[in-house]
C-alpha cells in the first residue's frame, strides 16, 4: 500500500514522494483476475489533513486470502498547529465629539484559531484635552466569539481641535492588535442656521462660537436654487434673476466665526467667511455688511472684495461685534455697479445670516452726558379713616 498526492501549494504538475504505508507478505496466485475491489479513502474532518485509507493485502501466497489494513497519513506541512490570536474592530471608525463633551464607540475583539484569553484595551494617539476609558477595560472572548467594550472618547474644553488617528489597541501578553478611529474635536458651539421663516433668512438662535449658513444660501434667486430665496431679512432685497447657476454669480455659503473661538459677544472680533461662484475677478464684487439689530437691520458696510479666482471661492474679513441681541451680516455680490446693501443688477446676490450674540463685557466707560435726577419718591398713602 503505497500513497502519493499534493498540495495546493504544490509546484504544478508534481505531486509528493510516494511513500510506502505497508508491505503485502505474499501474492495472489492462479487465475484471479479481481483485486483491490474493497478499498475507501477520506479526509478526516477533525483537521482537514489526515487521509484514512483502506485496502486489501495478501498475507501469504494464495487465492481469496485477502486481508484488510487501515492507515493514516498526511502530507508534510499540511494542518500546522494554528496558533490562537485575536482581532480589535471599532465602530464606528469615525467620531466628533465638541469641546466639553464625549462620545462612544463600540470595540469588539475576536477570537481566532481557538483564542480564549483576556484582552487589555487602551487608546493611543489622543489629542491633548481628550480621554479614553473603556467599559469594561478587559474583555476575554469565547473561542470563536466576540467580545465587546464600550469606549468613551471625552473632550476638555480645552481639547486640541481638528482630527486625530485614535488608535485602539487590544493587548494579550505581547500580542497587540489595533483599530483606527478617525476623532474630529469641533468647538464648542459651532453652529449650522436654519432657516427662520420669521425673520427669511436663515438664523443660529442660539449662542455660538460659530455660525455657518450650511447649504441655505446655495444659487441665486431660481439658479441651483437658492433654497427660500432670497434670503434677505423681511424679504427686503430680491436677488437677480439673470444666468445660470455655477457659471454666473452667487453667494453659495456665510459663515461668522469669533477669531478666538469663544462664544459671540459684544466687542469681540468676528470673522466672516463667504464662499461665493465667481464669474469674474475684476467686475465682481462682494460687498459685506454688518447689523446689530437682526429685526429691524441698519447695515454698516464692512468693505468691498474682489474674488481671488473665478468659480467656487472663498472672501473673508472681520469686524468688532456691536452690542444686540441677535444681530445679522449680509453679503451683497454684484457683477459691475457700486456698493450698496441692496444692488439691483440681474446678476446680483444678496444674502443675509442671523446669528446670536451674548452680552459681553459690561460697559465701564462712564456717560458723558449728566445723569438724569432720580425721579421724586411717590406720595405715601393716607391712612385709612
Ligand atoms: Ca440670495
Ligand atoms: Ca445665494
Amino acid at each position: 500500500m503505497r500513497y502519493t498526492g499534493r498540495l495546493v501549494t504544490d509546484a504544478p504538475n508534481t505531486m509528493q514522494t510516494e511513500t510506502e504505508m505497508f508491505a503485502g507478505t505474499g501474492v495472489q496466485t492462479t487465475t484471479l483476475s479481481r483485486w483491490g475491489d474493497y478499498s475507501s479513502m477520506t479526509v478526516d474532518p477533525a483537521d482537514d489533513c489526515t487521509f484514512w485509507y483502506t485496502q486489501e493485502y495478501i498475507k501469504a501466497n494464495g487465492t481469496f486470502n485477502w486481508s484488510t489494513r487501515i492507515g493514516s497519513f498526511k502530507f508534510p506541512g499540511c494542518g500546522g498547529v494554528a496558533t490562537p490570536d485575536f482581532s480589535v474592530s471599532a465602530s464606528p471608525t469615525s467620531l466628533a465629539i465638541t469641546q466639553g463633551s464625549s462620545g462612544t464607540a463600540t470595540v469588539t475583539v475576536s477570537s481566532l484559531n481557538g483564542f480564549t484569553s483576556a484582552v487589555a484595551l487602551s487608546a493611543s494617539g489622543l489629542p491633548a484635552g481628550v480621554t479614553a476609558s473603556f467599559n469594561p477595560a478587559s474583555v476575554t472572548p469565547a473561542s470563536g466569539g466576540t467580545a465587546s467594550s464600550t469606549l468613551s472618547l471625552t473632550a476638555s474644553g480645552t481639547a486640541t481641535l481638528g482630527t486625530a488617528a485614535v488608535s485602539v489597541n487590544g493587548t494579550s501578553g505581547t500580542t497587540t492588535h489595533s483599530a483606527a478611529i478617525s476623532l474630529n474635536v469641533t468647538a464648542a458651539g459651532a453652529l449650522t442656521a436654519a432657516y427662520d421663516a420669521t425673520l427669511k433668512a436663515p438664523n443660529c438662535s442660539a449662542i455660538g462660537s460659530s455660525c455657518t449658513s450650511g447649504t441655505l444660501l446655495n444659487g441665486r434667486a431660481a439658479l441651483g436654487p437658492e433654497p427660500n430665496q432670497p434670503n434677505t431679512i423681511n424679504s427686503s432685497c430680491a436677488d437677480g434673476t439673470a444666468g445660470t447657476y455655477h457659471s454666473d454669480e452667487s453667494i453659495d455659503a456665510i459663515k461668522v466665526s469669533t477669531s478666538d473661538g469663544s462664544l459671540f459677544a459684544a466687542g469681540k472680533t468676528a470673522s466672516i467667511a463667504a464662499t461665493v461662484y465667481a464669474y469674474s475677478t475684476t467686475a465682481d464684487t462682494l460687498d459685506l455688511y454688518y447689523a446689530a439689530n437682526a429685526s429691524s437691520p441698519t447695515w454698516t458696510l464692512i468693505g468691498s472684495y474682489k474674488p481671488a479666482t473665478t468659480g467656487v471661492t472663498t472672501i473673508t474679513a472681520s469686524y468688532t461685534l456691536p452690542s444686540g441681541a441677535a444681530q445679522a451680516v449680509r453679503g451683497n455680490f454684484r457683477y459691475n455697479g457700486a456698493v450698496g446693501s441692496c444692488t439691483t443688477g440681474t446678476y446680483d446676490d444678496h444674502d443675509d445670516l442671523v446669528f446670536a450674540v451674548g452680552g459681553g463685557t459690561p460697559d465701564t466707560t462712564p456717560p458723558t452726558t449728566r445723569s438724569r435726577p432720580r425721579p421724586r419718591a411717590p406720595p405715601s398713602v393716607a391712612p385709612p379713616p
